[in-house]
């Protein structure tokens, strides 16, 4: 891959931070957006920006169309079967609340299980200990082991006639663990459970085909597939979208209102009350065109040689210890330094212009597994380069002499 050329797609990398030139590892947390995105939400409020679904003008059907036709880019990008599959959210976050309270208060009972990793992310597990509070049902939660690895024979142990949901991160946000999401699914399908996937760091990393995985749901964060923030999408089996009660009432997600009773529109716009995030919707498929025409193959592929040497540098760091080595990993790379407090390394980077995550990721559970309260995290994109790894490593070692 021509990085230099991409790397000129991003209007934000071009600039000095702290007069260094900024070297952004943080991209687990937010991606940067491309010059078309940008370009896209600026045309958007200057040519088209209307409400949708509900006005006749020629704004409004503009809007309507370029909001819809997004729909389908969404759909295409994760060769869902259907558009009417994709509901648009907030991101990851709204997506798995929609679940959450849609599926589990409908479908789950007293004594009921759902199945959650010790990998995940507090949107996936928050949204679901709500849901046990309003039913009793119960969270059960699969180990994994000192690589940060879920091993399929406690999947086959712990899922039984209770569990009604396996809820998985598709890749660790905190440690880059790839999940077996395809085998995982097949176990869940076996005994009648079925499967939420959390997408949100995999999308960037790699190619998602829904049908291919069979997952009943799916999510996406557009902010972390270099689009806009405040949009993603929920995938969901049409099945399940026909038969699920709405999350949210209001405008646009229903068909008829009476003071005595209310009737619900059709998927997706069930699931999509009130006025949607129009323009960030036409920038996250944008996004996705884009990422399309760059090749997440490609940029798979590039990635993972910036892994294989960001985590050979970074092993030979006397003192610095790699928090999750699975051998399937996406190019987020969590390590402990000495003694030194992960926010402290944080800060000394920033001061070399060099933006990474420090903290517990939003995944405390699996840093009492690793019994560290925070990791340094470099979360790597297809525009970074093997010089930005190298003015990491040499940081890293100033960060040391620093704390002698
Ligand atoms: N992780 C990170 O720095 P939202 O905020 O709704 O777009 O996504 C939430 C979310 C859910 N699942 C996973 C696996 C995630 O990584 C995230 C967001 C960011 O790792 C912010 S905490």
């Amino acid at each position: 891959m021509d990085i230099s050329t991409y790397r000129a797609d991003f209007p934000i990398l071009q600039q000095a931070i702290k007069d260094k030139p900024l070297i952004y590892l943080d991209n687990a947390a937010t991606t940067q957006k491309p010059q078309v995105v940008i370009d896209a939400l600026v045309h958007y409020y200057t040519h088209a920006n209307a409400n949708v679904h509900r006005g006749v003008h020629a704004l409004s059907e503009r809007a309507t169309h370029a909001y819809e036709n997004a729909r389908t880019t969404v759909k295409n990008f994760i060769n869902a079967a259907h558009t009417e599959e994709i509901v648009f959210v907030r991101g990851t976050t709204e997506a798995i609340n929609l679940v959450a309270q849609s599926y589990g208060r409908s479908h789950l009972q007293a004594g009921d299980e759902i199945l959650l990793t010790e990998l995940e992310h507090h949107a996936n597990i928050v949204p679901w200990q709500l849901v046990c509070e309003q039913t009793g049902a119960k969270l059960r939660v699969i180990p994994i082991n000192e690589a940060g690895e879920i091993n399929l024979d406690d999947v086959i142990a712990l899922i039984n006639k209770r569990t009604k949901l396996l809820a998985v991160g598709h890749i660790s946000n905190a440690i880059g663990t790839i999940n077996p999401v395809e085998d995982m699914i097949k176990i869940a399908h076996a005994n009648q459970v079925p499967v939420l996937v959390d997408g949100a760091q995999a999308a960037p990393h790699m190619p998602i085909d829904v049908q291919a995985l069979d997952c009943d749901f799916y999510t996406l964060s557009g902010h972390k597939v270099f689009g806009p923030t405040g949009i993603g999408a929920l995938y969901a089996k049409a099945q399940w979208l026909e038969k699920l009660p709405p999350y949210q009432g209001g405008g646009d997600m229903i068909s008829s209102v009476s003071f005595e009773k209310s009737s619900y529109n059709r998927p997706p716009f069930k699931f999509e009350a009130g006025t949607p995030n129009i323009a960030g919707a036409i920038g996250f498929a944008t996004a996705l065109d884009y990422l399309t025409k760059v090749g997440v193959a490609n940029t798979q592929a590039y990635e993972q040689e910036l892994l294989a040497y960001a985590t050979q540098a970074l092993s030979e760091i006397p003192g610095l210890r790699i928090i999750g080595t699975a051998e399937h990993k996406a190019s987020i790379i969590s390590f402990v330094l000495d003694k030194i407090h992960p926010h402290d390394i944080g800060t000394i980077l920033d001061s070399k212009g060099i933006a990474i995550r420090a903290g517990h990721h939003c995944a405390m559970p699996l840093m009492q597994h690793f019994k560290v309260s925070a990791t340094a995290r470099a979360s790597l994109a297809f525009y970074n380069t093997r010089q930005e790894i190298d003015c990491l490593i040499r940081a890293l070692y100033e960060v040391k002499e620093v704390f002698g």
